[in-house]
C-alpha cells in the first residue's frame, strides 16, 4: 500500500457534513482516511462510498473485527461490499477468526490490517503481554499489514522486528495520545492521526505543519 505523505487521517467525526468539511480542507495532503464506528454508526456504511467518490480517497475501515470466524466473515463481506479498501481486525481472537477476515479480504481483492498491541494505557493490562505472539501469528499467516502503537516506540520497534522489513505497519497514537510522528515513522510506514487534525481550528494548517514535522 502506498500512502501519500505517510499520513492517514482518522476521521472520527460524528456527521457527514463535518466529514466533508474536514476532507475538503485536507484533500491536497492526503489520499487515505480511516473510518471507524463513530462515523459509520452516525451516518451508515454509505459514508464510505460517498467520501471515496467525492475525494478519491482510499478508505480503511477500522471496525476492529473481533468475533468468531463466521461472524467475522459477514462483517468483512459487508464492509468490503460498501467500498472499503481495507479493514482492521483484532488478533487476540486467534487465527481462525483472523483467517476468516483474511479470506474475505482476498475474495474481494482488498487488504487486511492486523492490530497487534494498542496505543492506549489500558493496552498494558492484557493485550501487551500477547502482542508479540499476535504479530508472529500474523507473520505465520502471511499477513502483510499491521498496526502497532506510536505511543510506545520500544514496542513498535519490537513488533517491527517480528514482522520484518517488508511488512507494512501503520501506527496510531501521534499527537493527542502523546506519540511523536517522526519517531514513529522510523519503525512504521505511515502514522494515523485524528484529533490533532480534525479538532484543530484549522485542519489544513494542522495537517501542513504535521507533514513538515515528519520530514
Ligand atoms: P487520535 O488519538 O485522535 O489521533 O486517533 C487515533 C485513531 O487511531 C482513532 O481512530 C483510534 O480508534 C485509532 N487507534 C488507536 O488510537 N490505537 C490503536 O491501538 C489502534 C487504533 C486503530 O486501530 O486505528
Amino acid at each position: 500500500m502506498k500512502i501519500k505523505n505517510n499520513l492517514i487521517l482518522a476521521l472520527d467525526v460524528m456527521s457527514e457534513s463535518e466529514a466533508i468539511e474536514i476532507c475538503d480542507s485536507i484533500k491536497e495532503y492526503l489520499d487515505t482516511i480511516k473510518i471507524g464506528y463513530p462515523l459509520a454508526l452516525a451516518e451508515g456504511l454509505e459514508i464510505i462510498k460517498k467520501l471515496k467518490d467525492k475525494f478519491g480517497f482510499k478508505v480503511i475501515c477500522d471496525f476492529k473485527v473481533a468475533d468468531i470466524d463466521a461472524t467475522n466473515s459477514k462483517i468483512c463481506d459487508e464492509t468490503f461490499k460498501a467500498g472499503a479498501d481495507a479493514i482492521i481486525c483484532h488478533g487476540f481472537v486467534g487465527s481462525d477468526s483472523v483467517q476468516a477476515c483474511l479470506d474475505m479480504a482476498e475474495k474481494h481483492g482488498k487488504e487486511l490490517f492486523l492490530l497487534t498491541e494498542m496505543s492506549h494505557p489500558g493496552a498494558k493490562m492484557f493485550l501487551q503481554k500477547d502482542a508479540e505472539a499476535i504479530a508472529q501469528m500474523g507473520v505465520d499467516m502471511e499477513i502483510r499489514n499491521f498496526i502497532a502503537p506510536a505511543t510506545r516506540l520500544d514496542r513498535l520497534s519490537t513488533i517491527r522486528d517480528i514482522v520484518g522489513p517488508e511488512a507494512f505497519i501503520i501506527s496510531p497514537g501521534v499527537g493527542k495520545q502523546g506519540g511523536d510522528g517522526k519517531k514513529a515513522l522510523e519503525y512504521s510506514n505511515a502514522i494515523i492521526v485524528g484529533r490533532s487534525i480534525y479538532e484543530s481550528e484549522n485542519p489544513k494548517i494542522a495537517c501542513e505543519e504535521l507533514i513538515k514535522s515528519l520530514n
